[in-house]
């Protein structure tokens, strides 16, 4: 979208969201950088923590350490029970059906690399084709030539729009009997983009293709229902979500994830070993190998709790109009333009100016307390599609406001009086 067409009324003082309350739960919201209050506009490389978060870690670690799934001890018995509650509270809040299917991965990167060093490498052959888009996160790029390399196949690109749109007939088009796999982002973390995932999993369906979709940048924005979705996999990292770091989830059907061999061996991903042969464990054990990131998970299962206790009505109606009123408000200041101006988009404004390269107007925003990202996003083919070397990306959540995005204008501002 260019311009001011299609925007709604900036006006939202109506909206039930109450931005201020829920800034209240975050304490690094209200800290000040570089003598300024602090605008945190890069929530698309990560969130920040509620009080209930820093709470659950602080009091995992206080009160409730033990190593899980294996001591008789009172504090182990409360640490297994407090992880696999995270477990079965993630399992709800993406609707799947199964705890079984619910497997604690390091993040979306990981999960992407399990199912490609898994599903992918007992499925792909010689000649097979996997099929990803042009607007995928390196995560979603890296591990597919891995094992194309590795098993001398294709990786094949879905094109998109001057809009940053999927050109779905393409897709169509691409997909054939040498088709293996297809992996598509949910939202697309350089161009904010919203996929037509559900028709795409249908149409690949249609085909008999499995689907993986990185849910990364969509899960902090959109509810998202995988038994509704018909996904095959789906994966997401819990520090964008408002948890904490080193903790995400590879959602699975229960009938792959039993199919695949498993990702790495050691502890607790078995039932019994011998040196002639190791029966593995059930799901989702048989990924999880080694003492898993407990704190993480116990504090993402808290993250959980938080989210699943919003108005996700009302949140995705504030954050829709903060983002046309942060589109409009930037777009209208002299020499920017927008890179992804899909009709479908949530939580991320990447622009260019003209003549100011995106390392400067970062640079000069940071000097003002404002938090945005500047460069390739880990989505190198994104830049080069639009022929630009890198984007200024401001990119939101629920607890940011429209004060935060004047503040923004202002601080764009002042980067052209600088420069230009
Ligand atoms: N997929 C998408 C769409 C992402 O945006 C990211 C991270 C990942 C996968 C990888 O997630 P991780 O938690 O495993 O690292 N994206 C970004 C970003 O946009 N800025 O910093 C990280």
């Amino acid at each position: 979208m260019s311009g001011s067409e299609h925007l709604v009324s900036p006006m939202i003082s109506e909206r039930p969201c109450d931005v201020h309350r829920l800034r209240a739960d975050f304490p690094l919201l209200h800290r000040r950088v570089r003598g300024k209050a602090l605008v945190y506009l890069d929530n698309a490389a990560t969130s920040q923590k509620p009080l209930a978060v820093l709470d659950a870690l602080d009091r995992y670690y206080r009160m409730e350490n033990a190593n899980i799934h294996r001591g008789l001890h009172y504090l182990s018995e409360v640490a297994t029970k407090a992880y696999e509650d995270a477990r079965e509270k993630i399992r709800r809040f993406i609707h799947a059906t199964d705890v079984r299917e619910i497997v604690f991965v390091r993040g979306a990167t990981e999960g992407i690399n399990l199912v490609a060093g898994t599903y992918g490498r007992k499925n792909v052959k010689a000649g097979d084709e996997v099929l990803i888009s042009a607007m995928e996160h390196h995560s979603n790029i890296v591990p597919w030539q891995i094992l194309c390399e590795e098993k001398n196949a294709t990786l094949r690109i879905i094109p998109i729009s001057d809009d940053g749109e999927l050109i779905v007939e393409e897709f169509e088009k691409l997909i054939s009997e040498k088709t293996k796999l297809v992996a598509l982002a949910h939202v697309s973390n350089a161009l904010g983009t919203v996929n037509p995932i559900k028709e795409m999993v249908a149409m690949a369906h249609a085909r008999g293709v499995p689907v993986l979709i990185d849910g990364a940048q969509a899960l902090p924005h959109l509810r998202v229902d995988v038994g509704e979705l018909d996904c095959d996999f789906y994966v997401f990292s819990s520090h964008k979500m408002f948890g904490p770091t080193g903790i995400g989830v590879l959602y699975g059907k229960t009938k792959l994830l039993e199919s695949m061999p498993p990702y790495q061996g050691g502890g607790d991903m078995i039932k019994s070993v011998t040196f002639e042969k190791t029966i593995y464990n059930d799901l989702p054990y048989k990924f999880e190998a080694g003492t898993p990131n407990i704190a993480d998970g116990i504090g993402f299962g808290a993250a959980i709790d938080y989210l699943a206790n919003l108005d996700w009505d009302a949140i995705q109606s504030y954050e829709r109009e903060l983002l046309l009123y942060a589109t409009e408000t930037v777009s209208n200041i002299k020499g920017i333009r927008i890179i992804g101006t899909a009709k479908e988009k949530a939580g991320v404004l990447s622009f260019v100016h003209e003549s100011v390269h995106p390392h400067d107007i970062g640079t000069v925003l940071d000097q003002e307390g404002i938090a945005i990202r500047t460069g390739h996003h880990c989505a190198q083919p994104v830049m080069q599609r639009f022929n630009i070397p890198a984007t200024a990306r401001a990119s939101f959540a629920f607890y940011n406001t429209r004060e935060e995005v004047d503040a923004l204008a202002r601080g764009i501002q002042k980067v052209l009086e600088v420069f230009c």
